[in-house]
């Protein structure tokens, strides 16, 4: 079997990167080593920067986010008893917009689905070979077979735990990386959202966020031990612990419920360079993690996304790799900056253990100057909004 691009990996990257291709009349097939329902049970993101907004209206894909989502044009801040709000319209003009990973993946794979896009599901043994030629293949099992597919190009969006990233060689690879020494407990629960922003709160007693997906549905985190984990949490300890983290207007308001999501995320930053080898490309968590404090992951799944297509559309349409030879370059100057944003913000948001005291008043001294500097406040809704492609 030939196709022009294999896609490793049916998540946000892999289904966004699929339809703005067919947009360009560029065949795919896309492996996935999940069946459909599991992709689709995962609860992740929450924040769409204007970006991926434009790149789902690209792919013809926006209506029910447009329809169903929040904008959201600023957040709120809470630390030592006090809130503020940082307003990313006034200081950028643009705003955000909350709708959830999982509705983005749902959306994607209905229109892959009404596009007739080859997706195989439950794959295995994902091998990519030949990614140095100019005839690279897949080979994986599926459906009881080895199955082979040669490709001009291979897109590698299978996550951080996926065989991509791995198939450059170790001679060629750099892995950057840090581990931070606390993780983030999630709940997600069928109740009216807190405020109608999100807040995130820096308590004496660690960090907390409170979001939402809708009106009736509202996703909260607290920052725990990596070591921790979901048995170890009640609906009611979580609610507690919450409650005592936030504001106490908003501890007062908060409607709690019975948690119909409970997980534990552990926080690193972590990048791969180059993020091309040869005919393999990679984008998103295959090649970059970030703690989600900044709401960037999927978000910068996206501009990778942004420039992959350009490539390969440039590519196709003028047989030009000037856009695909610039690609890991020009992925990577945004990656960084999202990765300085997300390590900034859990640093200023979260309770370090043994953190000293001095530590501690740079934090809420930071916190103080934010809440008084329009200038430090348009720096952070500058990136928050995201940053141009
Ligand atoms: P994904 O990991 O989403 O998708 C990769 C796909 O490849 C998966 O479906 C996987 O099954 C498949 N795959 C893996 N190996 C394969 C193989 N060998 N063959 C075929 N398929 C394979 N970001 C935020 O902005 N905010 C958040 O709150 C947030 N919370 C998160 C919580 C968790 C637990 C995790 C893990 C991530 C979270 N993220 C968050 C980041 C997340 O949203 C990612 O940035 C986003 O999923 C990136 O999308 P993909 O690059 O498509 O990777
Ligand atoms: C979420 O709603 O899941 C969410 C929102 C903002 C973040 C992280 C997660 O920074």
């Amino acid at each position: 079997m030939r196709t022009q691009v294999v896609i490793v990996g049916g998540g946000p990257s892999g289904l966004l990167l699929g339809q703005l291709l067919h947009r360009a009349g560029i065949e795919t097939v896309v492996l996935e080593r999940q069946s459909r329902a599991y992709v689709l049970g995962r609860i992740r993101a929450g924040v769409l920067e204007r970006g991926l907004v434009g790149l789902m209206g690209e792919a013809g894909v926006d209506a029910r986010m447009k329809a169903e989502g929040f904008v959201h044009d600023g957040t709120q801040i809470a630390y030592d008893h006090e809130m503020f709000r940082v307003d990313f319209a006034e200081h950028t003009g643009a705003t955000v917009l909350v709708y959830g990973q999982t509705e983005v993946t749902r959306d994607l794979y209905e229109a892959r689905d009404a596009t007739g896009g080859d997706t195989r599901f439950e794959v295995d043994n994902v091998v990519i070979d030949g990614a140095d030629t100019d005839a690279p293949y897949v080979m994986f099992d599926h459906e009881g077979k080895r199955v082979r597919i040669d490709c001009d190009f291979v897109a590698g969006c299978d996550g951080f735990h996926g065989v991509s990233r791995k198939t450059i060689p170790d001679a060629v690879r750099r892995d950057y990386e840090k581990v931070y020494p606390f993780g983030w407990l999630g709940v997600l629960s069928e109740t009216p959202p807190v405020h109608p922003e999100l807040i995130y709160a820096n308590s004496d007693r660690g960090f907390a966020l409170c979001s939402m997906r809708n009106a009736n549905l509202s996703r909260y985190y607290i920052q725990c031990e990596m070591s921790d984990s979901p048995d170890n949490w009640t609906d009611d300890a979580f609610w507690d612990e919450l409650r005592r983290r936030i504001p106490q207007a908003a501890a007062d308001t908060l409607v709690t419920g019975p948690s119909i999501e409970k997980s534990i995320a552990p926080l690193r930053s972590y990048v791969c360079e180059p993020m091309r080898w040869g005919r393999l490309f990679l984008c998103g968590d295959a090649a970059h993690i970030v703690p989600p404090t900044g709401a960037k992951g999927l978000n910068t799944a996206a501009s990778d996304v942004h420039y992959l297509n350009q490539g390969l559309r440039q590519f196709y349409a003028t047989g030009d790799s000037h856009e695909l030879d610039a690609y890991s370059s020009n992925a990577l100057a945004r990656v960084w900056k999202t990765q300085r944003f997300s390590w900034w913000f859990s640093n200023l948001m979260h309770r370090y253990p043994g953190q000293s005291d001095f530590d501690r008043n740079m934090q809420l001294a930071e916190l103080a100057f934010l809440r008084d500097s329009p200038e430090a406040q348009a720096a952070m809704a500058q990136n928050y909004v995201g940053l141009p492609y």
